[in-house]
């Protein structure tokens, strides 16, 4: 496409789809218009991909996750259709900044964390890989939570992301399925019907998903709820206003919020509602089009593969028994058998806690028919592999129907997957020694390497040319470069401007003024006590201390970063957010100080401020307890970006610090192994504080109000858990991560040494890439085939 037709394009949508005039346009009448202008060159790809995968009669891959963490669409959507230079002049032309109109996008808070960029990040690499595919989630009017810090402590607010048309989405009215909850289940001529007390609509909304060059392009499909009756005209009428508006406000309550709070009974039935909702409809979604092509139910899994990810869809099982059995009259064992060959399962974490139950009594309330399924497959399996049950002390275990009803279970890292077959799912792996397979994570290399990081993937394309984008393993073709002085001198150069542009960014919205020559050292993720954020804390404490001891001492200059928001239920880790603050603000005033150590925690972080911070970081803080991070992605996308990682031998750290080589990575910490053993010794955490006075330093420093402006009390619960209880093992590990950390200041120190390493951890992460990810599941669970690339848009 040329510039100037792309400009015609642009202009056009200002004039007939937002009816402005380009002298009363605002920044978001330009962003919208040139969404529409990109969205136009995606829509030709989509529909040829369609046409493509039912002429071929493909096998299509349905991916049902509750999260699809997209953030923003547009930079993505012009790098990957070969657009994004002539958008840029065609800005530049107009006299607009380029930069100022993708920042305008808000960003789509549709996940939590790596579970829902993980889903992104396979959407992509589906599409640019041909695979015939297609996500399914709710389309929440908020999504997850907007965090603000007030005097330090997290407050929750709504995402209002939805307030503004989100241009790159099609509503399909026409695509809407009733979906009940609760009422009877009875028996009607030998089969059990089940007549639901309420039902609300779920309606589809499709976003087109493009791959890299425009050649294939799939839909994520999400689902909103809507009412049946949208007013209640009788009410209304009879003057009760709120109680007329009341059944659209409750069907919509299920696609408004991701996560609400399910500690109280409320926030459990508003869950498990909505994940009956999205699953439910998706089913129906796939059988419709399974059928508008063919005849024989029994043919599905030859037709469509669907992944749960994590056990948030996994009433799919019943559901899809249901469907087969009491509406399509099949036998139960067929229909199970039907089911477990299309069923596969996701498994993201060893955390038993997070794995989730049901009560009978609530799936038996919304779900009765299922709940009695359940027991159906229960004792099903319990004849044949006696000893493990889905139905535990009034509890439905989500893991374990997953398990049953799934062909493939897989975890996500090596590590993880062996662990599972040891922990979780001990008992179901001896009795289904083929089930478990692993897939490691990856990360798109189009989004977290060509796209948020344009200063190194230029260099790197200089290098070794584009290939890598698309195989993101000639990443290696780099290596010889890497004793190229000129090469080094280049990409440390990419890495300082990327820092200056996050510290002025830093420096305008949080007023903490930064040195780009420090190094960069970054810890982004959800808050939770595995992944030991207050292990970090503790460091940065001890290492002030150290610093204000020895003022004339040669420091290597460190800020901190830190990003995360805290579940809203989960106390503890909203302590610790409350405590990094509360450091910080000690630390950033410290004249003594603050000429080595900075303390810097943006607040919200979401996607966009992932793609700001890890092109600039130097060094990736991967400090889990052993044996409890899956994965990790974030951690993947540091390596790509040429960061260090500081880390444990947990989830795919072990496989990073294979892949980049033990001598570019810094480890410390106890193995999974040493982690058990270490939890039987009593008082270790006492122990380990009484032999490193330096950690009980930094302990005391919680007590004796330091950063609480003399209140002794503030952090005590952080500080009595670290020597107390001490569960994921801070103090243990303490010494080590210390340790660690002054080889990382010493390597830091010698630049060229660094960048070396730094690039090594590029030219070596490239096996990260999603695209080997989604490979092997196609191979290895889906039996999917890619399809032939269509045509390239980004060369016409
Ligand atoms: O597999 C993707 C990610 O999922 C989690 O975020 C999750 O939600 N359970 C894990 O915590 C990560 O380790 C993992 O990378």
């Amino acid at each position: 496409m040329s510039t100037s037709a792309l400009k015609d394009s642009v202009l056009s949508h200002l004039k007939y789809s937002l009816g402005k005039d380009p002298e009363h346009a605002t920044t978001y009448d330009w962003r919208v218009a040139l969404s529409l202008a990109a969205r136009d060159r995606i829509v030709d790809p989509w529909f040829e991909s369609t046409r493509a995968t039912y002429r071929a009669d493909a096998k299509r891959v349905y991916y049902l996750s509750m999260e699809f963490l997209i953030g923003r669409l547009l930079e993505d959507a012009l790098v990957n259709t070969g657009v994004y230079d002539d958008a840029k002049a065609v800005f530049d032309d107009l006299g607009l900044n380029f930069g100022e109109i993708l920042h305008d996008e808000p960003d789509a808070a549709l996940g939590n964390g790596g579970l829902g960029r993980l889903a992104a990040c396979f959407l992509e690499s589906l599409s640019t890989l041909g695979i015939p595919a297609m996500g399914y989630g709710i389309r929440y009017e908020h999504g997850l939570f907007r965090q603000r810090f007030e005097g330090g402590r997290q407050v929750e607010e709504a995402e209002d992301w939805l307030t503004q048309e989100h241009v790159w989405e099609f509503e399909r009215p026409e695509a809407a399925f009733e979906i009940g909850f609760g009422g009877q289940v009875y028996e009607n001529g030998g089969r059990a019907v089940w007549r639901p007390q309420e039902a609300v609509i779920a309606q589809a909304f499709d976003t087109p998903v493009v791959g890299w060059k425009g050649e294939w392009a799939n839909t994520l499909r999400l689902w909103g709820a809507l009412p049946k009756t949208v007013l209640d005209l009788q009410r209304f009428n009879a003057g009760d206003y709120a109680a007329a508006a009341e059944p659209e406000a409750l069907a919509r309550t299920i696609s408004r919020v991701l996560y609400p709070d399910d500690t109280t009974e409320e926030g459990k039935h508003l869950r498990l509602k909505q994940e009956y909702f999205f699953t439910a409809a998706s089913l129906r979604d796939l059988i419709r089009r399974f059928e508008a092509e063919h005849d024989d139910l029994r043919d599905l899994p030859k037709r469509v593969a669907i992944q749960l990810n994590d056990t948030h869809p996994a009433i799919a099982g019943p559901e899809l028994v249901r469907i087969l059995h009491d509406e399509r009259g099949m036998e139960f064992e067929t229909a199970m058998e039907i089911a477990r060959g299309c069923l596969n399962y996701t498994n993201h974490t060893l955390l038993p806690e997070a794995l989730e139950r049901w009560s009978d009594g609530l799936m038996g309330y919304l779900l009765p028919r299922h709940l009695q399924l359940i027991e159906r497959i229960d004792t099903a399996h319990q004849t044949q592999h006696p000893g493990i049950a889905i139905r535990e002390h009034g509890e439905v275990k989500m893991g374990e129907l997953s398990f049953i009803m799934a062909n493939r279970v897989n975890g996500v890292s090596a590590l993880h997957s062996d662990l599972m077959k040891v922990t979780v799912f001990k008992d179901l792996h001896d009795m289904h020694p083929d089930r478990i397979v692993n897939q490691t994570n990856g990360v798109t290399p189009r989004r977290w390497l060509r796209t948020c990081n344009p200063r190194l993937s230029g260099l790197i394309t200089d290098a070794i040319g584009d290939g890598w984008i698309k195989d993101a393993e000639r990443l290696s073709e780099l290596e010889p470069h890497v004793n190229d002085a000129g090469f080094l001198d280049r990409f440390v150069q990419a890495k300082r401007e990327n820092k200056v542009d996050l510290g002025q960014w830093i420096a305008e919205s949080m007023g903490i003024s930064v040195d780009p020559d420090a190094m960069f050292d970054v810890q982004i993720k959800r808050i939770h006590e595995y992944k030991r954020q207050h292990l970090n804390i503790l460091e940065t404490i001890a290492l002030w201390q150290e610093m204000r001891d020895n003022p004339n001492g040669d420091w290597t200059p460190r800020v901190k970063i830190f990003g995360g928001k805290a579940a809203p239920g989960y106390v503890f880790a909203k302590e610790i957010i409350y405590l990094i603050n509360s450091v910080a603000s000690v630390i950033n005033n410290d004249p003594v100080t603050s000429k080595w150590l900075k303390v810097v925690y943006p607040a919200n972080y979401n996607v966009t401020l992932a793609e700001r911070l890890i092109p600039a970081a130097n060094l990736s803080e991967q400090i889990s307890t052993a044996g409890k991070e899956a994965s990790g992605t974030g951690n993947m996308k540091f390596a790509l970006n040429g960061a260090l990682t500081i880390g444990t031998l947990d989830g795919a750290n072990v496989e990073i610090r294979e892949h980049v080589g033990a001598d570019n990575f810094f480890l410390f910490g106890m193995t999974a192994e040493e982690v058990m053993e270490r939890r039987t010794v009593e008082g270790h955490a006492w122990d380990a504080i009484s032999k490193d006075p330096r950690l009980a330093r930094a302990v005391d420093a919680l007590r004796n109000g330091t950063f609480a402006g003399g209140d002794h009390d503030r952090f005590r619960g952080i500080a009595d858990n670290i020597s107390g209880p001490d569960y994921f093992l801070v103090a243990s590990d303490f010494s080590d991560y210390w340790r660690a950390s002054r080889e990382v200041d010493q390597a830091f120190r010698d630049t060229g040494h660094w960048a070396r390493m730094a690039a090594l951890n590029t030219a070596r992460s490239g096996w990260f890439s999603s695209d080997r990810t989604i490979r092997s599941y196609a191979s290895e669970i889906w039996d999917a085939l890619p399809s032939k690339p269509l045509r390239n848009i980004a060369a016409e």
